[in-house]
């Protein structure tokens, strides 16, 4: 299905990584892909997940720094000469604003997560769209705390409105270059992002005893929904938000 495409995946943390389940479905189906990491630490654990892939490129990748990105994209436009589609799947607050109440949230912590979680995803269209040669497909990743409250999600859920709105506007500006842009807004997932959250356990259970379909979400099934979305088999959908989470966000009382 992605056979001659590239693909560029920024968000890889570890084997648990939604990051990583997009990119799995996507190599499965024939893509060639690029990643990026933040940091030195992160870049250990991103050479050892794709240790077995040919053909790949590993690019440092911290959005708050521009010439990083800029340099990231020089590194892709050099190997590879073109880009068919990005998977977003970056996001970051303090770990404080996400406890306690929203009201409390410092000036600090709502730019930071609002630049890395929210801004990044222009940057990233912005620097994508002239590789983009054939047209394309950007994907990034939401959760339910956008559109209702969800305890302690706080911050981050006013980041992942921004994105979510994010992700209409570039569908909007990118559309007359065949470009496509959605948002996956996925169940929620023990990854290493999600180790920080306060009572994760209790979370995932609550989910588990809601959804229609009485389980949480694997992170295979997201990876799958993100294939579909950067496949041709999605062409005519653009600037959507599509919900993998087991139904969860379809329920009243
Ligand atoms: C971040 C973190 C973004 C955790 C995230 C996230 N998007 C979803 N999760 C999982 C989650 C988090 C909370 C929650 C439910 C699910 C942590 C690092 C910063 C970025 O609340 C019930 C808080």
């Amino acid at each position: 299905m992605l056979q001659d495409k590239i693909g560029l995946v920024l968000g890889v943390a570890n084997k648990r990584s939604i990051a990583w389940a997009c990119a799995e479905s996507c190599i499965e189906h024939g893509a060639k892909i690029a990643f990026t990491y933040q940091g030195e630490r992160l870049q250990r654990n991103v050479e050892k997940v794709t240790a077995d892939l040919e053909d790949t490129l590993l690019i440092p990748c911290d959005v708050t720094n521009q010439a990083e990105v800029d340099a990231a994209f020089e590194a892709i436009d050099k190997k590879y000469g073109r880009l068919d589609f990005v998977i977003h799947s970056i996001a970051f607050a303090p770990r404080e604003a996400l406890e306690g109440e929203f009201v409390a949230t410092t000036r600090d912590a709502f730019l930071t997560a609002l630049e890395i979680s929210a801004y990044s995803l222009t940057q990233i269209a912005r620097a994508a769209k002239p590789l983009m040669k054939d047209g394309g497909s950007i994907v990034t990743m939401s959760y339910y705390g956008a559109e209702k409250v969800v305890q302690n999600y706080n911050v981050m859920g006013v980041a992942k409105s921004a994105l979510e709105s994010s992700t209409r506007y570039l569908a909007n500006d990118l559309g007359r270059q065949g470009i496509r842009v959605n948002a996956i807004s996925a169940g929620p997932l023990n990854t290493l992002s999600a180790r920080g959250v306060k009572d994760l356990g209790g979370f995932l259970k609550h989910v588990e005893e809601r959804s229609p379909l009485r389980r949480n979400v694997e992170a295979r099934e997201v990876g799958d929904t993100a294939l579909f979305l950067v496949s041709g088999l999605s062409s005519g959908i653009t600037g959507e938000t599509i919900y993998v989470d087991c139904g969860y966000n379809i329920m009243g009382v």
